[in-house]
């Protein structure tokens, strides 16, 4: 990738986290959003909105691992919902800037802006984190290559155990999550991470690579309360080769 892409994704980056965040300015580095673009984000920097961003494949295409139905309900009615709530929050959060809002009302504001940007944000990366399976005839599932599978070698020991981590900490998200592979900037690692609701338990700095949603909205009409089948399931359609992309760009 070239430096003139790299900035000007780094800048469609700071446009879209600042539309969130209602930021001035953003420091330069990585960011949680560093592995989106605004445009991936459905942000319209002259609205201020963002709105909801197709599906990379059919609704069917996941299937028998994810089916259909649960895609549709999941992309077009929750989905859709956060980037609803989401502007909503700007819009409410905007009046209150301007003086004609209820002040009194800011916290609850400002926690619906946090909860559907957070969930416009990681069900965005949901998608795009996957694709049809090898079985299907697909490229999702198996394991990485590449420089991601070195890391993986390196900071979880094998793809196996990093394997046995991944599902374990998603399976054990109490209530409604998700589980999470990112990438620290700090100590440069990967580490796991489990999410409660689309914010709590947020990794401050951590750039999300790869993550499943285990809201039961993402699995019951399948799995019921087969959360563990569900996960296995998402493992045959991880897209490693857009985990790869998202790599690259959090380490580069
Ligand atoms: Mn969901």
């Amino acid at each position: 990738m070239s430096s003139e892409i790299n900035r000007r994704q780094a800048l469609t980056t700071m446009t879209a986290a600042a539309g969130i965040a209602g930021l001035s300015a953003i420091a330069s580095g990585s960011t949680r959003l560093g592995t989106l673009t605004s445009d991936q984000l459905g942000f319209n920097s002259t609205s201020g909105e963002y709105k909801l961003p197709d599906l990379p494949y059919d609704y069917d295409a996941l299937s028998p691992h994810i089916d259909v139905m649960t895609m549709t309900i999941h992309h077009s009615k929750h989905h859709a919902g956060y980037v609803r709530g989401l502007n909503n929050a700007i819009k409410q959060l905007r009046s209150i800037r301007e003086g004609t809002g209820d002040a009194s009302t800011i916290q609850h504001w400002q926690r619906q802006l946090s909860f559907h940007a957070g969930g416009h944000i990681n069900h965005t990366l949901f998608w795009t984190g996957m694709s049809p399976s090898k079985d299907t005839g697909g490229q999702g599932g198996g394991s990485p290559t590449g420089s991601l599978a070195q890391a993986i070698g390196r900071d979880f020991g094998s793809f196996d155990q990093f394997a046995n981590q991944f599902k374990a900490a998603s399976k054990s998200v109490e209530g409604s999550g998700w589980g999470w592979l990112v990438y620290e900037p700090i100590a440069q690692q990967l580490m796991i991470t489990q999410m409660q609701n689309q914010q709590d338990m947020l990794f401050a700095g951590a750039i999300p690579l790869l993550g499943v949603d285990v809201w039961e909205h993402a699995y019951y009409l399948t799995y019921q309360n087969r959360r563990a089948d569900y996960i296995n399931a998402f493992m045959n359609v991880i897209n490693w080769s857009e985990i790869q992309r998202r790599y690259d760009h959090a380490t580069t």
